[in-house]
């Protein structure tokens, strides 16, 4: 390798770039970064992980990741962090499993929407923004060709998280509303659970910063209308040790149990409402899927696609269909696996709090079999 940093291959549009960026940014882990359009990606690192995707690292030493959580995990494990990324308190804990879960996947339609459904405003910028991946040795017109080829496919990708013509309203609506909580609750703290960044905040991170806080459409919406929610992106995205003082009186710890602000729990029932009837049917969705014989024989064979296929369900008056992904149980059973090793007592706690903003749904709906990433790929386990 070049030197001693880790190196990241990303893109700066993409959305699961950003948590490992970030999160490496703050941590103040050396690292350079290259666009998947290196020649080095397609020659040694695509070999090994089995498929295009970002973001992925390699350490000096040579150990390849794929996955922004996994990144995060093995970046912590390797003691090169000094925030901690999970909360010490079990029910604060369970808060960031959720809004990681919720940070990553929760908020594709309007990630999606205010990217690829405002031409006029986000094109130019966008095909120069995705040049990142594109070989150097392409000129313009092969620049252009990739663009076209990866748009369409980004906006196809957009119909399968329920981004249509008649969606449209109801999403801005519904991003607004969580715009206004958001800005809402980090009026009183600078980080979603008290005075430091964890798993949730870089889950909401992900759509937060490549496609809503940067393009240039939501970039001004959010600007506009949710300062503090641009403001903790500038924060979860900066190196320097900050001395914050414009909050009147912010938390100086995590938060615990006793004292979740209001304003947290009005966000956790925002998610209740905006994910958990998708959420729902995605589980029994893997289920009826896993309860087919040839499915079983199937999953059992190594690395799912990344879609599964479609489920119904109805949001927000709308009956949707959306693309069911293995990677979002892997995320949720974050959440399953610190609840389980809780004690009796602990779990009570937070399945009051869960039940209080209809959550339980996230604590209690599960797929059959576990999945597990083997060879950089999402597998169901035996
Ligand atoms: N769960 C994955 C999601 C990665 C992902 O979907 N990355 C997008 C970029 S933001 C990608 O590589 N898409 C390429 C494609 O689907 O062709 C992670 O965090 O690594």
């Amino acid at each position: 390798m070049a030197d001693e940093n880790i190196t990241l291959y990303g893109m700066q549009a993409s959305l699961y770039t950003g948590k490992a960026r970030a999160f490496m940014r703050r941590n103040r882990i050396g690292v350079t970064e290259r666009g998947a359009g290196h020649p080095d990606y397609a020659a040694r690192i695509m070999p090994q992980i089995g498929r295009f995707i970002l973001p992925v690292i390699e350490t000096p030493a040579g150990d390849i990741i794929q996955d922004g959580t996994d990144i995060l995990d093995y970046l912590e494990a390797a003691g090169l962090s000094h925030e901690p990324l999970y909360p010490k308190d079990p029910v604060t804990r369970a808060v960031a499993h959720l809004l990681e879960l919720f940070g990553n996947e929760g908020l594709l339609r309007p990630a999606m929407h205010y990217r690829w459904n405002f031409d006029a405003d986000n094109l130019a910028f966008l095909k120069i923004s995705f040049a990142d991946v594109f070989p150097a040795h392409f000129d313009s017109a092969g620049r252009a060709a990739a663009f076209d080829h990866a748009s369409g496919r980004m906006r196809k990708a957009a119909k399968a998280f329920g981004v249509f013509p008649e969606t449209y309203e109801t999403i801005e609506a519904s991003y607004a509303e969580f715009l206004a909580l958001y800005n809402a609750h980090l009026g009183e703290t600078y980080y979603l659970l008290g005075n430091a960044p964890t798993v949730g905040d870089y889950g909401l991170f992900n759509p937060l910063y490549a496609h809503l806080a940067r393009d240039p459409k939501p970039s001004h919406l959010m600007k506009s209308t949710a300062t503090y929610v641009w403001n903790w992106v500038e924060r979860m995205n900066r190196p320097e040790q900050m001395e914050e003082h414009t909050l009147n009186n912010p938390p100086s710890a995590m938060f615990g149990t006793g004292d979740f602000p209001d304003s947290l729990k009005k966000l956790m029932t925002y998610i209740g409402e905006e994910y958990g009837a998708e959420f729902s049917a995605h589980v029994d969705f893997a289920n009826h899927w896993l309860s087919s014989p040839d499915r079983a024989a199937e999953a059992s064979q190594g690395g799912l696609g990344r879609g599964m296929g479609f489920a119904s369900f109805v949001w927000r008056g709308h009956e949707l269909k959306t693309v069911v992904m293995a990677y979002r149980f892997y995320l949720a059973q974050r959440l399953w696996d610190h609840f389980d090793s809780c004690t009796a007592e602990t779990q009570t706690k937070i399945r009051t709090l869960f039940t209080a903003s209809n959550l339980e749904v996230f604590l209690d709906k599960r797929p059959t079999r576990r999945v597990v990433r083997e060879n950089h790929l999402e597998v169901w386990a035996e």
